[in-house]
């Protein structure tokens, strides 16, 4: 079984239930139906809520986020696509990323984002964190350890994971980003 780590946002409509909905839909396609009821407090788990200013664009409507895990076994590319059509069906109005005349990204608000923070695979009986680099999907996450957004959530259900490429756990880049700011 692989094991997959998601950050949720929203932050237009009724924030608090496109989020219920979306963990409801992820825990319906991720998990694969032949687990144990009793199995589930360690297949599944989520972070508290978290109310958080936009980051990298200018908007009034505050974000709620929240990181999610879930064993699966589903790859990563399926995944990402599960997480796209449950946006979709929460009716995330999909547009191709812009750029400001920086090449910055321009970001807007919307109804739910759920994107892949991390990706194990399983080799063996042993989670394998996953390197993966392509235009449609990047894991870990590239942003991840700019993001308070993203680390303050994660850290309360994966505090110990170490990230693979940047060798630090998630409780460290934690602490460094707030030693920044
Ligand atoms: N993609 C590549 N890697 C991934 C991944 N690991 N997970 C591709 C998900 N998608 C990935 O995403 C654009 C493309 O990224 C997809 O087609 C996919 O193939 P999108 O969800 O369509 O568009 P987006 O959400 O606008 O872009 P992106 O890059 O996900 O935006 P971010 O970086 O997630 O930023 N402030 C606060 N406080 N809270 C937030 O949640 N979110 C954003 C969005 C900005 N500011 C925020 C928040
Ligand atoms: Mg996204």
């Amino acid at each position: 079984m692989n094991r997959v780590y998601l950050l949720l946002g929203s932050n237009m409509g009724d924030r608090e239930q496109k989020l219920e909905s979306a963990v409801e839909a992820l825990i319906e396609q991720l998990l694969p139906d032949y687990l144990e009821v009793e199995d589930l407090s360690e297949a599944v788990n989520t972070s508290s809520v978290v109310e958080t200013a936009p980051w990298g664009f200018e908007s009034d409507e505050m974000f709620l986020n929240q990181a999610f895990m879930c064993l699966t076994d589903k790859s990563a590319d399926e995944v990402l696509s599960i997480c796209q059509s449950i946006e979709n069906e929460l009716g995330r109005e999909r547009r191709e990323p812009a750029f400001n005349e920086k090449g910055e990204r321009i970001y807007t608000s919307r109804v739910i984002d759920i994107d892949i923070l991390l990706f194990d695979e399983n080799v063996d009986g042993r989670y394998v964190p996953q390197i993966i680099n392509e235009e449609r999907l990047q894991v870990p996450h590239p942003r991840m350890q700019e993001r308070m957004f993203v680390l303050e959530p994660l850290a309360e259900i994966a505090k110990d994971y170490m990230h693979p490429s940047l060798q630090k756990t998630v409780g460290t880049l934690k602490k460094e980003l707030k030693r920044k700011k």
